[in-house]
């Protein structure tokens, strides 16, 4: 008792309930990465002090919707899905920390976070399975390696996406790199597909394209604090650019006026052709973001 109340007295005593309160609401790695347990939300990310991430100031944090902020995961189903939320219930579980977080030999932060199937989630789809979420952060790097296992007996198929939310400087001055001659699917043009005929994209009204089967890697000008950041993937084959603009940004009251023009969205996916997962298979997909 003597110790705890050496504690009580102590600053200890402070920095550990802090420490605590920050466990159980969110893991904080440090003052330049934020992770929440809801969803595994990668809430933050800083580089020299500025976010390379967008954190909506209108995001709810109730443990209930997806927060509108980070790196959100689409799992098991991008887009809208007729068997449960808009792009399935991985952001909108509790995610358990595995390991870390802690440092590894290089230096990097490094944690994991997984979720494995429960009751909630076999009522919506019933499946067994294992995410594997690791994240490693280095001084001006963030890599991203998502596992998915099939723990069960039956086949199933996916879509998966990480929905990066890119703080920008102004989304009129962004480009994106590496579309040009890409097949994409325009969800603000009925879901048409067209072909993409510009080298670098720009954004200057709504956009919510998918693009099909792009290169390994992006480039994304105008990140805040006028940054460029380069975007490395593996087993994500698409690529899904969206901006709400002014015109759609009322749909998303979690999103607060005018930040349209603060973020835009560059989001790594498995979304076009569903993965097909045989019991015992397991999928990964890396991200790589540099700046
Ligand atoms: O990734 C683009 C998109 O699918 C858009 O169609 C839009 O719905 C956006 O995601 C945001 O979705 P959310 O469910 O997070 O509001």
């Amino acid at each position: 008792m003597a110790v705890f109340g050496y504690l009580k007295e102590s600053r200890i005593y402070f920095y550990v309930l802090i420490a605590v309160l920050l466990m159980y609401v969110g893991c904080t790695f440090s003052q330049k990465v934020q992770v929440h347990f809801h969803g595994a939300t990668v809430l933050s990310w800083k580089v020299a002090g500025k976010d390379v991430l967008f954190q909506s100031r209108e995001a709810i944090y109730d443990n209930q919707a997806p927060i509108r902020a980070g790196i959100p995961i689409a799992f098991p189903h991008f887009g809208q899905w007729e068997a449960g939320p808009t792009h399935g219930f991985a952001r909108t579980s509790r995610w358990t920390l595995e390991e870390g977080p802690q440092k590894d030999s290089n230096g990097n932060a490094t944690a994991v976070y997984s979720l494995v199937d429960n009751e909630e989630t076999r009522r919506l789809w019933n499946h067994k399975f294992k995410l594997t979420y690791a994240l490693v952060f280095g001084d001006t790097a963030f890599k991203i390696t998502l596992k998915v296992k099939n723990t069960g007996e039956s086949t199933f198929n996916f879509t998966t996406l990480l929905h990066n939310y890119f703080r920008v400087d102004d989304i009129r001055s962004v480009t994106v790199s590496g579309m040009q001659g890409l097949e994409y699917i325009d969800k603000v043009r009925i879901n048409n597909t067209f072909t993409e005929s510009r080298e670098l994209l720009t954004v200057g009204e709504f956009v919510d394209s998918v693009y099909i089967n792009t290169p390994s890697s992006h480039v994304i000008k105008g990140i805040n604090g006028g940054r460029t950041l380069r975007m490395d993937k593996e087993n994500f084959p698409d690529t899904v650019v969206w901006n709400p603009w002014e015109t759609m940004s009322p749909n998303f009251p979690d999103l607060g006026n005018e930040e349209y023009l603060s973020f835009v969205c560059v989001e790594a996916g498995h979304v076009v052709t569903p993965v097909t997962l045989m019991p015992g298979e397991e999928f990964t997909a890396v991200q790589m973001l540099t700046l």
